[in-house]
């Protein structure tokens, strides 16, 4: 598959705004912060193709990575947020939206789920976890910044994850780092799977 050839096609506010044609696309969902950005990145072995930042993101959109191809897929880089900190409004409006597109949308085939290794299962996680459970649809769990814990720290925290979450459908759970490159190619694996 041609990752490395991924560029920014569009982005959509809403289901509507979605791209209409039909490309089979896989969606990465996560807290903001949680590592989204920098892994389309490394996956994609770009370093500025979705933008990356320290602060937690504003961005209430979903970004389409196009990767060209005779059957062409998308990436799709979905909105996300610290759950405590944002007004209720605004958690309800993205909870219509979220579910709007993975129950409307035929062209997702799978759910990319990133968690801070250092605090996973939070909320958002678990809601993610409900909904693409609700919807049939296939979810891989990465741990991200495995980089910041030591290795058998980082094996504890998957195995519980992978404990707690047993029976929960089609559901993967693996190590990620972006920046050590750790699980690159386990993840790579998992998207031709579904795009293929
Ligand atoms: N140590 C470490 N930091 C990371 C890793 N991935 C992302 N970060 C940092 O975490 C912050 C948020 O990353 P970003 O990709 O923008 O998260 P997003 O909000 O989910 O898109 C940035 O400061 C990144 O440099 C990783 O694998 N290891
Ligand atoms: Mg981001």
């Amino acid at each position: 598959m041609n990752f490395s050839q991924a560029v920014f096609a569009t982005s959509a506010v809403s289901l509507d705004g979605c791209p209409v044609d039909s490309m089979a696309e896989v969606a990465f969902a996560g807290r903001s912060n949680a590592g989204k950005s920098s892994a389309i990145n490394a996956i994609c072995r770009q370093s500025r193709l979705a933008r990356t930042s320290k602060t937690p993101g504003r961005t209430q959109m979903l970004n389409f990575f196009l990767m060209p191809g005779p059957a062409g897929r998308y990436l799709v880089d979905l909105p996300g947020y610290g759950y405590a900190k944002v007004p209720l409004e605004v958690k309800e409006q993205w909870q219509r939206e979220m579910q709007y597109y993975l129950t409307g949308r035929a062209q997702l085939q799978g759910i990319v789920l990133l968690s801070d290794i250092r605090h996973p299962l939070k909320e958002f996680d678990r809601q993610m976890i409900d909904w693409a459970q609700e919807s049939g649809l296939p979810l891989h769990l990465l741990l991200t910044k495995a980089d910041k814990l030591k290795r058998n720290p980082a094996h504890n925290v998957m195995s519980a994850v992978r404990k707690e979450l047993t029976g929960r459908g089609a559901l993967e759970v693996q190590l990620f780092s972006a920046t050590a490159g750790i699980g690159l190619e386990q993840t790579r694996e998992r998207l031709e799977s579904w795009l293929e």
